[in-house]
């Protein structure tokens, strides 16, 4: 457990993030680095059989993480369960104050419609076709059908990264202004066929994903999730003129 919380709060004030190394949890503790919430957090082998992925199923019968545990509504009531990285990234925003505005643009803010639409479209299209192909030995596709069923996905996921590379801004998502989103490209480019991929399918995405990368608090998250790429040489100067907007 990393307990990332300063020695002086208290731990009814603090949330719980449950998730695993390499997993989408890395989106949520870097948010909560970000906004310098206090957390702590718990890594599970979510897919082991055993008293981690128990506890998991408990939480959420999906058996997915990131779970995020929350301070309980009333003193000494059970902390609040939430599940959905990007209901939690929302719910962050709002509860952190100014710093919020590091994950999230304001309601009143001309990004806040393609934050909402692309944050979404991560979640909804995206994120679930890395997952369905990755499992899908545990769904009911015959064995004989898994890698063209998994090259079909992996088909549809670049026309999928392509239609939001399309949308595009630089250096960050959303242009000049960094959020979430850029977040999730950090995390998500090292998936399902790895960064160099990726970065050849979407190179728009992949230079967000490697800026990203180059923020302290993302670097500090990804390190501790043991990802194996060095930040690139070049994110440094990205982030350089970009870093009142981020941290
Ligand atoms: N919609 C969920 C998806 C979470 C998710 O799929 N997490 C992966 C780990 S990165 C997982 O737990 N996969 C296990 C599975 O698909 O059974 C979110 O955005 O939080």
């Amino acid at each position: 457990m990393t307990n990332a919380s300063p020695a002086t709060t208290s731990p009814a004030t603090i949330a719980t993030l449950i998730g695993s190394p390499g997993c989408g949890s890395a989106v949520i503790e870097m948010a909560l680095a970000l906004t310098g919430l206090p957390h702590v957090v718990e890594d599970l082998p979510y897919l082991e059989p055993g008293a981690g992925r128990d506890r998991l199923l408990a939480l959420n019968p999906t058996g997915k993480v990131p779970v995020l545990l929350l301070p309980p509504v009333v003193t000494g009531g059970a902390p609040v369960v939430m599940t959905e990285s990007a209901a939690m990234i929302l719910h962050l925003a709002d509860m952190a104050g100014p710093a919020g505005a590091r994950l999230a643009p304001e309601p009143s803010s001309s990004h806040r419609p393609a934050f909402l639409r692309w944050l979404l479209f991560l979640v909804a299209e995206i994120y679930p076709n890395i997952t369905i192909a990755e499992h899908a030995d545990h769904l009911a596709v015959p064995a004989d059908t898994i890698a063209a069923f998994q090259a079909a996905m992996a088909a549809r996921r670049d026309d999928l990264w392509r239609m939001m590379a399309a949308e595009a801004g630089s250096p960050w998502f959303l242009g000049e202004r960094f959020s979430a989103i850029d977040l999730y490209l950090a995390v998500m480019s090292g998936w399902a066929g790895g960064r160099a991929r990726f970065a050849a399918t979407v190179p728009e995405l992949g230079r967000i994903a490697d800026a990203a990368r180059g923020v302290p608090q993302v670097a500090a998250v990804l390190a501790r999730h043991g990802d194996p790429d060095e930040v690139p040489d070049d994110a440094g100067a990205t982030q350089g003129t970009t870093s009142g907007e981020t941290a």
